[in-house]
Order: structure tokens, then C-alpha cells, then sequence
């Protein structure tokens, strides 16, 4: 189909007009293009039946763009493209893709650097060009260089941590619209699954058409699949597909069951409906034709006869089975957080000073923040030799005087983030250790190792008196790492039988405990803990990403030591064996 070709030279052609002075052509391309995305009839059979007058009629195609439309599809040309081509000759679609490039910044960079594609814009940031031209600036060039690699990485599936917030913020501005009655994300986004392959959103409204022409609008949106009063897809700049659902307020909850999936929990939801002579699709709940439930999610499970399942357990996992006995999990909440025991400080080359990191976890509402600073054998990251932990306590004394003097319930403790070297030793000396508050160890170097050296590795560092905790256990790292070999169920034991508490690491990047090592964990009765691994400030607010991935593992406030009071935690910390 010519649609589509045509579609995508008019949308160029908006973007390359972007670039001069014209305020009303570009806007006129861009409605072209898109409703050439969403005609279903066949432009060029359109053209062939009714000539010029028939591509006229249709909406949003004036006189101008008809001829156009005629010119290609006669010569497979438009001269007015290959123009404005010749003059601004750059991968425009491919260069607005990198999120804060618009056209017009594209055309200056052609100008002054001669940018021309991605590569070429990569280069340029590189090599700090674009910094120096007169209104970007570092922080412009750093953008670019975080959206790049961005792009990179989204080919395949994206991180949860990369598309949440972007997802909160769309569901804000849809919810300026007074005709949106509910909306919510659906699918792995609602189910916080690690990664995400599109996002799914789910409106109710009286008013379809409006939501979805505000949908196709939405600044960012460079592609169309598809729209219609239902159903609508977008692919945005960053290259995320969006599929959004409308339905009426009284489905509103029957579709957020269905589209919430995963297909398997639905599967055995259906199950359960069926077994009970009732049909469940994704418009209610009916008893023959009577429908029991659909408007509330909460009511289509329970009038299925099971509880209310929370979304990051529904994979069919056993939820199903645990929800019909009423034994579901009382899953860990991120409100049941007092601290955060994993966090570099300036220190050890993180950004920021030990007293910002506490005063923004004491606005966050913590009871305690824990400083973990690389170590010695760490020298990139400037790690810590024994003498410079023992500085860093003196630091840690004094601003817990302060705070005590001045009233504030607040306190730092003092651990380090050891590196656990190849023969299973760690890179500080026990009697540095000895006076932490408490001790990481973690894998930072030599991970290809055989499974038996890497297996005795760890586990000699968790037998050391002063380990508390396992950082990052297997090191995955999501798309980009794959986890150590080693004999997981092993080290597993050891945590049990060392009381070594395992973490729970909240960078989206490595969610490490994974959701079925979490639930192992849980079934051996072995504690972990939540840490955000926090190097700058705003990284603390990743704690949530960690507390989703404790979920996803059924992980309850019990299995969590930083649910802890204080006075509990430091109880925990000191001894090897744990109970909570
Ligand atoms: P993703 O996008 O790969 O990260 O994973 P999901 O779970 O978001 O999958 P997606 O976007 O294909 O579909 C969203 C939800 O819609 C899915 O979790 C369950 C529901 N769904 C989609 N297609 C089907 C289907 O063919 N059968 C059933 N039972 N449910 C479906
Ligand atoms: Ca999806
Ligand atoms: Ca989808």
C-alpha cells in the first residue's frame, strides 16, 4: 500500500518544514500523514477511481497535498520532498528519535557540525562538539548521549525503570481530561515485570473518539499502527509501543483484569469461572446473560470466589491456587520501608556528602540510612582503605550527635561495600570490619569463573564473622549480563546456615534477587533486604523498583530486615544468626 510510504514522506516533510520559519505547513504534512496511517482504503485505488477531485475528499487533504499524492503516485516522486531533501540532506526521523532533539536543533546541528544520522550524532557528543555551540551545553550534550544510549538498549524489550515514569506521566495528563472516568496501566507495566515489551493503557470514558485523538496527538508520537474508538497503538520517539484500550465504566474493571494478564493467570482465572458456571471475559462477569460483576477489578475477582490477586503475583504461579484458600501472601508494601542500608556516599566517588544523602532519606521518612562505600581493591571507584573507613566513622559520629542533639529520630550507620576477592577473601581486614555497624560483601571483579571456584568463592566470604549481607548475589545485569556460574542452591544454604542476609538490589538494571530466587529464598526462611545502591541522591528513589521485584518474589514484610525499627535492625545487624 502507498498509505504508508506516503505517509512517512509526509511526515518528513513536516519535520524538515519545522526547521524554517512556516507555522502552517508542517502542521498540515502531519495531518496528512496521519490520516493516511489511518485510511483503510487504498490511495493509489482511490486515486485510480476518482482521479485528483476523489484524493481531495478525503479529510484533511487539500488541493496542494492531493497533487503531491498524484505526482508520487504517477513518477514515484515529489519533487517539493527531494528539494527540501537537498537542502537539509539528514536522517531526520532517525535524529528526532533521540529524545530532546527536535528538528530544529537537528537542522543546526547539520549546520554547524555536520550531523547527518545517529552515528554522526553520537560522535559529536563524544567528542564534546556539541556541548560548545552557543545555547546547548553539557547538560544538552549529556542528554543526548543518555537518550543514545537509550535507543540502544530499547531495540527488544525495555526496563521497567526506563518506562515508568515516562507511563505515570502520560496517565497525568490524561487525567486533565474530564472525560477520562478511570485509567490505569495493564499489562507487565502494571505487573512490574523486570522488563516490558509494550505498554498497555486502559480508559474509561462516554467519550472515545476524544481520548483517542488526544492519544495519537501526543506530543512524541511518531508513529500511528492504528486507531479506532477502541483500540489505539503509538510508537514514540524512544521507540515505545503504546497500545491504549477504551471501554465503558461498567467493564472498566473486567477489562483491567483481562489486559492486566498474564495470559497464563487468565487462563486459570476462566478456569475458576467457568467451574462456577459463569463466564469471564474482558467486559464482565455474566450468569447467562446477566452481568455480576465488571466495573471493579476487586469485585471481579471476588465474585469469582477468590480474593483479589495483586497484579505482580498473577503468573499463574500458584496465586490462584493460594487466593482460593484465602492464603494469599500479605505482600511487602514500599510504605513498610524504614531504611536504606546500600548507598555510596562522595566518599568513595558518589556525588553526594554523607549529610545530603541522610537529609534526603530523613524528607523521605526513613528511620536510618546506611553508608556502604566501596573498598579498597575497588580503585576506579575510589574505594575505602581501612584508615579512610575509620575517618568516614568519625564524620558519621558527629552528624549523629547533631541529629540526636538537635531531636531528630535519625541515624547513620557506618557499613562498607567489600569486594569479595578471587580466593574468597575480602579486601579489608577483619578489624576494620570489626568496627562497622555492619558489612556488605559482593562479587565486583573475576566473574567468569568456573561454577566450583565461583561457588567456593562466595561462600567463604559469607562465613567471614563480620558479612551481614550479599550484595547483588548473582550479578545479573538485565540485557546487558548474564549471572555468574555457580552452584546457586549452595550458596542459597550457606545464607541459611551463615545468617547472611541476601539483597534485594533495587537498580532497575539489576533487580537482583530475581523473582524466583526471591521465592526460594522465602521457602528456605532466608532474610533479605531492599537497597538501592544509591551513587546520587535521586537513585534513592529506586527503592521502589526493589520493593516490585520483592513482590513479584511474594516476598512479605517479615522476609524484609529494613522493615525493621532501628532498634530491631541494629539488634539483627550484630548478630551472625537472624530472626525477625
Ligand atoms: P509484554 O508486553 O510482552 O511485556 O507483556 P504483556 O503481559 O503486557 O503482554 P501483551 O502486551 O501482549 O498483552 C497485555 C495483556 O493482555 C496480557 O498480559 C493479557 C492480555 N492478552 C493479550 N492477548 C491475549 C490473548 O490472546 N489471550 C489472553 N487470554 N489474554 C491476552
Ligand atoms: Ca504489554
Ligand atoms: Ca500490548
Amino acid at each position: 500500500m502507498k498509505n504508508q510510504e506516503l505517509s512517512k514522506i509526509f511526515y518528513e516533510i513536516a519535520n524538515l518544514l519545522k526547521t524554517e520559519e512556516a507555522k502552517f505547513r508542517p502542521y498540515a504534512y502531519r495531518k496528512a500523514a496521519l490520516e493516511l496511517d489511518n485510511l483503510e482504503k487504498d490511495v493509489s485505488k482511490i486515486y485510480i477511481q476518482g482521479g485528483k477531485d476523489a484524493l481531495e475528499k478525503i479529510p484533511g487533504i487539500g488541493e496542494s497535498i492531493a497533487e503531491k499524492i498524484e505526482e508520487y503516485l504517477r513518477t514515484g516522486k515529489i519533487k517539493y520532498y527531494q528539494e527540501l531533501k537537498k537542502k537539509t540532506p539528514i536522517k531526520m526521523e532517525e535524529l528526532i528519535s533521540v529524545e530532546g532533539v527536535g528538528p530544529r536543533m537537528a537542522k543546526i546541528l547539520y549546520e554547524k557540525l555536520k550531523v547527518r544520522n545517529l552515528k554522526d550524532l553520537e560522535k559529536a557528543a563524544k567528542s564534546h562538539k556539541i556541548a560548545e555551540l552557543p545555547g546547548f551545553g553539557e547538560k544538552t550534550e549529556k542528554n543526548i548521549l543518555q537518550s543514545i544510549s537509550f535507543l540502544k538498549k530499547s531495540k527488544g524489550r525495555f526496563l521497567l525503570g526506563d518506562v515508568l515514569a515516562k507511563v505515570e506521566k502520560i496517565k497525568e495528563e490524561f487525567k486533565r481530561i474530564k472525560e477520562v472516568e478511570n485509567i490505569s496501566e495493564a499489562g507487565s507495566v502494571r505487573r512490574r515485570k523486570e522488563t516490558i515489551g509494550d505498554v498497555d493503557l486502559l480508559i474509561s470514558t462516554k467519550n472515545p473518539k476524544k481520548i483517542m485523538d488526544f492519544f495519537v496527538s501526543m506530543p512524541g508520537v511518531v508513529k500511528i499502527w492504528g486507531k479506532g474508538e477502541t483500540k489505539s497503538s503509538v510508537r514514540t520517539r524512544q521507540g515505545l509501543e503504546i497500545d491504549l484500550r477504551v471501554v465503558p465504566k461498567e467493564s472498566f474493571g473486567a477489562a483491567l483484569q483481562y489486559f492486566t494478564g498474564s495470559k497464563e493467570h487468565n487462563i486459570g482465572t476462566r478456569k475458576i469461572a467457568m467451574s462456577k458456571g459463569l463466564k469471564l471475559n474482558e467486559y464482565g462477569v455474566f450468569k447467562g446473560k446477566k452481568m455480576v460483576a465488571g466495573k471493579n477489578e476487586r469485585e471481579v475477582y471476588e465474585s469469582l470466589g477468590i480474593q483479589w490477586i495483586p497484579p505482580e503475583i498473577r503468573e499463574d504461579k500458584g496465586e490462584i491456587e493460594a487466593s482460593l484458600k484465602g492464603k494469599l501472601p500479605e505482600l511487602v508494601e514500599l510504605e513498610d520501608i524504614k531504611g536504606d542500608l546500600h548507598s555510596h556516599s562522595s566518599w568513595d566517588g558518589g556525588t553526594d556528602n554523607i549529610i545530603e544523602i541522610a537529609k534526603a532519606c530523613i524528607d523521605i521518612g526513613y528511620q536510618y540510612l546506611g553508608i556502604s562505600d566501596h573498598t579498597k581493591f575497588l580503585r576506579i571507584e575510589h574505594g575505602l582503605n581501612e584508615k579512610e573507613l575509620f575517618q568516614q566513622r568519625k564524620e558519621i559520629d558527629k552528624l549523629n550527635a547533631k541529629f540526636q542533639m538537635s531531636n531528630v529520630k535519625f541515624k547513620i550507620l557506618q557499613g562498607a561495600e567489600t569486594n569479595i576477592l578471587n580466593d574468597g577473601s575480602l579486601d579489608i581486614k577483619n578489624e576494620a570490619l570489626k568496627k562497622l555497624n555492619y558489612v556488605i560483601a559482593g562479587v565486583h571483579s573475576s566473574f567468569k569463573m568456573s561454577r566450583k571456584e565461583m561457588t567456593r568463592r562466595i561462600i567463604k566470604a559469607m562465613k567471614n564473622p563480620y558479612v551481614k549481607i550479599l550484595a547483588h548475589p548473582t550479578g545479573r545485569l538485565i540485557k546487558q549480563r548474564d549471572e555468574y556460574l555457580a552452584d546457586w542452591d549452595k550458596i542459597f544454604k550457606a545464607a541459611k546456615d551463615f545468617g547472611v542476609v541476601l539483597e534485594i538490589n533495587a537498580h532497575p538494571k539489576r533487580l537482583d534477587l530475581n523473582e524466583r530466587n526471591i521465592r526460594i529464598a522465602k521457602e528456605m526462611g532466608i532474610k533479605m533486604i531492599i537497597n538501592s545502591d544509591a551513587h546520587h541522591i535521586s537513585q534513592l528513589e529506586n527503592m521502589r523498583f526493589g520493593v516490585f521485584q520483592a513482590r513479584r518474589g511474594w516476598a512479605e514484610k517479615g522476609d524484609i530486615i529494613n522493615t525493621l525499627s532501628l532498634e530491631k535492625l541494629i539488634n539483627v545487624l550484630k548478630r551472625k544468626e537472624v530472626e525477625i
